[in-house]
Formats: structure tokens, sequence, C-alpha cells
């Protein structure tokens, strides 16, 4: 049977359930591999199974949810930032699992289900899915150092014989991600459905700035080689060279700065910080790297500093939706949320990024109040949260049609 209905309160049920693991205030810490990650993937796979999905955890912690033969794959990931909101992933883990069971209590088309591992990037970027995408080696990511000196090997042995191994990707048709908007345009159009186009590509470095150590008090302005200050003034010569290169679509962010040795009566002799930039066009992003190269050179001349870069994250290019599956999502938005939905880019990277190199993907927002994600204060309406979970399912009915 093709058609089947989804249980909003079960959804909301299970949603909440999740939020537990690692709750704070309104919020989550639920950082790749801590325990309340990791307890939160076994509930998630124990939910799977009592859904009469067949549970695999692969050897980085992606947790799915299979059902037999080939199947639609719906999900996204359920780590969290240091300081996460209690949806961004979450929600589309949970609304995977619902629009899965519901859909196996009506024999409807098959669908499974997989939460990845480290999308919040403690390792890097989308860790887990770049793993299963085949984007970064199993040994490659071994060697990964977190900025608080973890090991990614490690970390995933935490998992212990939960896992098993990797899902062989050929099973799925394609791959539905839906996740919060995690930006303003939805709620300030006052539209519950965004229907995305294109994600962003993103770049990362990390920077080192080398100067002199010294004292606070005696040493002169003028002879200091102070390695903050240098960052500082690198951060102010690129506001003006970025002028004629970026777009109202551009970004860029130095989101983590380490000063060492990191003492008030201690000129820094070091500084390290990271540099990301996202774009939705690949030529920009080259654009805007030449740019940093050459004032990376002038700001070492400037301020008698050395600067060093070194490549974080591996580059993600910026990706289109498959045709078919954003017409899926579109005529399902316009049939649950008749006007009140849109086309967008997405500014913020997504596990479906990585999923496309191997199969079609497709991506749903709903609404972030005020804009606002990355934080505690993250919250979408529940009256948007089962509409998405309503547009999911029917596009999920209408990919189980033959192409
Ligand atoms: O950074 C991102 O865009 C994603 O939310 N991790
Ligand atoms: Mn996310
Ligand atoms: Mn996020």
């Amino acid at each position: 049977m093709e058609y089947f209905s989804v249980n909003a309160e079960r959804f909301l049920s299970d949603l909440h359930s999740l939020r537990g693991f690692g709750k704070c205030g309104n919020g989550v810490q639920r950082r790749a591999f801590s325990e309340a990650d990791i307890a939160a993937r076994d509930w998630l796979a124990g939910r799977m199974s009592a859904a009469g999905l067949k549970t695999q955890i692969d050897p980085v912690g992606n947790v799915f949810g299979l059902t037999d033969g080939a199947s639609l794959l719906l999900g996204s990931h359920s780590d969290t930032q240091p300081e996460g909101g209690w949806l961004d992933g979450a929600l589309g883990v949970i609304a995977a699992l619902e629009v899965a069971r519901a859909s196996a209590e009506q024999d409807g088309p098959p669908i499974s289900v997989v939460s990845f591992q480290d999308e919040e990037g403690k390792f890097g970027a989308l860790t887990g899915s770049s793993i299963w995408s085949g984007k970064l080696s199993l040994q490659e990511a071994d060697k990964i150092i977190s900025a608080d000196g973890a090991r990614f090997a490690d970390e995933r042995a935490k998992l212990g014989d939960r896992i098993s191994g990797f899902v062989e990707p050929a099973r799925f048709t394609g791959f539905l991600e839906m996740h919060i908007e995690q930006g303003p345009v939805l709620d300030e159009a006052q539209e519950a459905i965004g229907v995305v186009t294109s994600i962003v590509g993103l770049r990362q470095l990390q920077i080192t700035v080398e100067g002199q150590q010294n004292h606070a008090g005696t040493t002169p302005m003028a002879s200091r080689r102070d390695a903050f200050m240098a960052a500082a003034h690198f951060a102010v010569l690129l506001e003006d060279r970025f002028a004629n290169v970026v777009t109202p679509r551009t970004v860029w962010t130095i989101g983590h700065v380490r000063v060492e040795p990191n003492a008030p009566s201690i000129v820094p002799g070091r500084a390290i910080f990271t540099l990301q930039w996202r774009d939705p066009d690949f030529d920009r992003l080259e654009r805007i790297e030449k740019v940093i190269v050459e004032t990376l050179r002038d700001a070492a001349t400037e301020t008698g500093c050395t600067f060093r870069s070194e490549r974080l994250r591996k580059d993600l290019v910026p990706m289109p939706m498959d045709t078919r599956l954003e017409k899926a999502c579109a005529e399902a938005a316009e049939k649950v949320a008749p006007g009140r939905w849109r086309r967008m880019p997405s500014g913020a990277l997504h596990d479906a990024s990585n999923v496309s190199a191997l199969m079609p993907v497709g991506m749903l927002f709903v609404p972030s109040i005020n804009g606002i994600s990355h934080s505690f204060e993250e919250d979408t309406a529940e009256e948007d949260l089962v509409t998405g979970l309503n547009v999911l399912a029917e596009a999920a009915m209408r990919l189980s049609r033959p192409a």
C-alpha cells in the first residue's frame, strides 16, 4: 500500500525523549562520542528495532535502522555542537524514525533510517557521513585530533562491541533529510516549509601566528611581536580585502581562538585560530582563498610575526539537490502547506552534502524561531515540527512510486 499516516504524538514524544540525552536548560550538550551521545545512539537503536527495523551501528557510530531489500533512506545526525539546540539533527532523525515506523505498520513503502556521527565536526566536518561516503578513509580519520586533544581512533573505540561493518549504500534508492533552517528566512516570511535547492560549499583553515612571548610591563609597544594583535590585524585587513570579492550570501567566521600562554602579564607569543568561509559558488570560494593567502602574507610583513596555515577540513563543494527529490518535496509541501513554502538554498552544511556522492538527495527545512541555531535558544513551533513531519512522509510516499 502506498499511503500511510504518521503519528504526531509519538513523534513528539520521541523527540523530547532524545532531548533528554545531554539536556542543558532548553538546549543539549551531546558532542560526538560523549556519554550522552553514545547513550542516545543506544536508545535510537532500541527505538529502531522496536519499529521493526534491523539496526546496525557501523565502525564510526553511524546508526542505521534497515528494512530488507531496497529502500529510501531518511535521517540526519544526533550529535550536537558543544552548546547545541535540541532540534539540530535530532529533528531529522526522529522524523525519519516516525515515517519509517508508520510506513512499516501500514504496509507502506520500505523506508530505512540513519543517524550519522559527528556531523557537528568535533573531528572536522560531517565526519561520519564523510567516512561512509568514502570521502574520508577510516585510516585518515583515525589520525585526526580534535581541538580538545582527543584522537578519533580512541573516541570511536568507546563504541566497543556495538559496532559491526559499514552499511552498503547501494541498498538505498535515495536520501531525504529534514532539518531546521537555522536561519531567519522562513520565520520572517511566516512560511512553514523550505524545499532545499542546494547546500553551500565550505573551506576551513587553522592559522598559527608566532610572535615573541615577553613581559607585558617592560616590553615597549614598538618592539613587540604580539601574536594576538597580529591575528587581530589580519582579521581587520581581511574585512577590507573581502569587500570586492564577497556577496551577501558569502559568510566567514573566526570561531575558535587560542592565545598562548594566555596570561594577563605575558605578551602572547602564539595565537591559533580557525578561519571558515562558505559560499554557494565554487569559483568564489577559490577567489576568497586567494585573498586569504595574500592577506596572510601582508599581515606577516606588517607585524613581523609568522603566519602558518593548514587545511582543517576536507573541502566541501557547493551541492545541488537531486531534481526528482526536490520536485517530490515541492509537491508534498504544496499538498500539506499550500502557499506556505518556498525553494531555498542552505547556508548550513548537512550530511546530505556527502550522501549526494552515493545517491540522489533531497532536503526539507522547517522554520527556526528568530532564526537562532547552534545555541541553547534554538527552537521551532510544535505545529511547524508536525507540518514538517507530514511533508516528509508525503514526499517519501511520492518517491515510492515508480519514477
Ligand atoms: O556548521 C554547520 O553548518 C552544521 O550545522 N554543522
Ligand atoms: Mn545539523
Ligand atoms: Mn549544526
